[in-house]
């Protein structure tokens, strides 16, 4: 049975995906930790850890204590927080996930999964329908840092057997917990709006065609490609994973099916700038081939199953 560290388990991602593993694994072997102790009962029924992951040493009593065989290392600043803060990010982000590496190679970990993303696309690389291998000259500091964590992975996986594995999320849209610091929060802010005032002004541009997934597609993604089978896996740093495409425009008009007053504005910021050089698409027969990778959540069923949930959870009367 596994033992499994969430660390930024406290996050968007971190909290669904607590709760699949505690389905799965069981409560007692899903050990949740998080820099921020605010745990709001969350994840009641897991053992939780404040933690820092650019302390070593807290890592490695945590690891110890709990006697863990798998890391899940989510713990991270995302793109539009890191473009304000590079420091920051380069600490968390890098630091953080050396921190996990050493710990656990000293250790003797089965595996880690650490989340890539998108974001190491960058001007140079192939846009539409992106390989799974292309130029990654990322223009984000936080695109840099996950190239760096791809790299990390296959070095440490060719130099010491690491069995490190990651995905590239696309924008990752939820009701439960809400994103924080990501250039495609917009697509979870907008059904907040859309449902509290009928409006939304949206920090990129109507063209801006990102990659997203729905979060039921998300967890269930991750918990596949963490228990792939490892001589199944062609790649370490990250797998190339799409579920469906839109611009804000798109989002927009599909939200109208059920609130035909919804409107929309733009006052583009530094987010569309981030979003100019991620990708519309990506290809992911990678992942289709290595793992049986195959989405089920499209935009019209989305946004359907958003519009009901946030309403609920608002206490808004929404029948459709
Ligand atoms: C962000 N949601 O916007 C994250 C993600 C694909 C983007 O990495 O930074």
């Amino acid at each position: 049975m596994k033992k499994i560290l969430v660390t930024g388990a406290l996050g968007q991602i971190g909290t669904e995906l607590t709760l699949e593993f505690n389905r799965r694994y069981g409560a007692e072997n899903v050990i949740v930790s998080d820099v921020n102790n605010d745990v709001h009962g969350m994840v009641p029924d897991n053992a939780f850890e404040r933690l820092d992951v650019t302390d070593v040493h807290a890592l490695e009593r945590v690891v110890k204590r709990h006697e863990v065989d798998t890391i899940v290392h989510l713990a991270a600043i995302l793109s539009a927080r890191g473009e304000q803060n590079p420091d920051l990010a380069w600490k968390i982000n890098i630091d953080g996930l050396l921190n996990v590496i050493r710990v656990a190679m000293a250790q003797r970990l089965d595996r880690l999964m650490v989340p890539s993303s998108i974001a190491v696309f960058g001007p140079t690389s192939v846009l539409y329908n992106a390989p799974q291998e292309t130029i990654l000259k990322p223009n984000t500091m936080y695109g840099v840092t996950k190239v760096v964590g791809e790299m990390l992975a296959d070095y440490y996986w060719k130099k010491n057997g690491l069995d490190m594995r990651g995905i590239r999320y696309p924008g990752i849209i939820s009701y439960k917990t809400m994103p924080g610091g990501g250039t495609t929060d917009y697509a979870v802010e907008i059904f907040y709006e859309a449902l509290k005032s009928g409006s939304y002004v949206c920090p990129l541009s109507p063209e801006s065609c990102l990659p997203m997934m729905y979060m039921p597609d998300c967890v269930r993604a991750t918990v596949e490609l963490l228990e792939a089978p490892t001589d199944a896996l062609k790649y370490h740093g990250g797998y190339n994973l799409g579920a469906m495409s839109f611009t804000p425009e798109e989002l927009a008009a599909e939200i109208r099916r059920y609130i035909p007053s919804f409107t929309i504005d733009y006052k583009p910021d530094f987010r569309r700038e981030i979003a100019k050089y991620w990708p519309a698409s990506v290809d992911d027969s990678a992942a289709r081939a290595n793992w049986g990778w195959a989405p089920k959540w499209g935009l019209e069923e989305m946004t359907r199953d958003m519009l009901v949930n946030v309403a609920e959870k608002l206490g808004l009367d929404f029948n459709i």
